[in-house]
């Protein structure tokens, strides 16, 4: 192992000292889910900003009980406690700021150019790196949200049966090893500042998001129970609902729920 492979918490920490969010790092070798590890440290008090972070989950989540996988002391598997200042109506911007994060961090730390495939995805090479799970007790006494990250980094998608063909990590893009503890630092700094931005001009995060969304412009169908609707995304909404504009020019408002969104050639 290169020193590059080993999480270490307490350099996150210090990296982000006078930062709210990532504070505090809370690191597992191996659990189930950083997400539901988080929701229980919320419900137990725990504060804004606090991060679940791990080297091997065993029962990664996605959207509609989907699983994730990551490899062991390869990815990152991590989940933000959010006590949210946004209106419930506008927490999507959450995912919106986080996928931001992520495309901006790789950016930065890999010199690696990724995009965001709405509602919660990030792509590379027209392949999946990165997941976004927002779950959240909403209209409680003290609402909060649960923000997880599942990136691919340093692990291989080759002989992963099916995950082979449609996801992709940093290394197999690049053929090079990259270092998880910087990527977090990167992430969770841009997601401090972007939530200092949401607060009063959640436009900007809107056009930020827009700027690096891989699907604009291009022919999507979107399957939605027994609705299949083909159109042009054309962007999105500040609550995050994407516009999708049929060729009769007819536009739809895409709400994310339990639906599947394909990119067309
Ligand atoms: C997501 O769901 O993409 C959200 C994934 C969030 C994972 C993080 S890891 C930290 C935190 N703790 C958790 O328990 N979860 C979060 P969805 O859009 O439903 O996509 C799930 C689908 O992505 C699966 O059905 C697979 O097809 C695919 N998939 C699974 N693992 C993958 C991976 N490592 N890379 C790319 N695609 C993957």
């Amino acid at each position: 192992m290169t020193h590059t492979d080993s999480l270490s918490p307490q350099h996150i920490e210090n990296a982000l000292a006078r930062q709210a969010i990532g504070q505090r790092v809370i690191y597992y070798p191996c659990i189930d889910s950083t997400n539901r590890v988080a929701r229980t440290l919320a419900l137990q008090g725990g504060a804004h900003g606090w991060v679940v972070l791990t080297d091997e989950q065993n029962a990664g989540r996605g959207r509609l009980d989907r699983t994730w996988e990551s490899q062991p002391g390869k990815d990152i598997p991590a989940s933000i406690i959010i006590y949210p200042h946004l209106p419930a109506e506008d927490t999507f911007q959450l995912t919106m700021m986080a996928s931001i994060a992520v495309v901006q961090a790789v950016e930065r730390v890999c010199a690696v150019t990724c995009g965001i495939k709405w509602p919660n995805d990030i792509f590379l090479n027209e392949k999946k790196l990165c997941g976004v799970l927002s779950e959240g007790q909403i209209g409680g006494h003290m609402p909060f949200m649960v923000i997880g990250i599942g990136l691919n980094v340093n692990s291989s998608m080759a002989s992963r049966g099916k995950l082979a063909d449609s996801a992709i990590s940093l290394r197999d893009a690049t053929g090079r090893q990259h270092d998880r503890n910087a990527l977090i630092i990167a992430i969770l700094e841009d997601f401090n500042h972007l939530y200092a931005i949401a607060g009063n001009d959640g436009e900007q995060i809107r056009c930020l998001w827009e700027k690096h969304a891989m699907m604009l412009g291009r022919r999507v169908t979107v399957y939605n129970d027994n609705d299949v609707i083909k159109g042009t995304a054309c962007g999105i909404v500040p609550d995050g609902r994407l516009i999708v504009r049929e060729s009769s020019g007819q536009e739809h408002l895409i709400v994310c729920g339990d639906l599947s969104l394909r990119l067309d050639q």
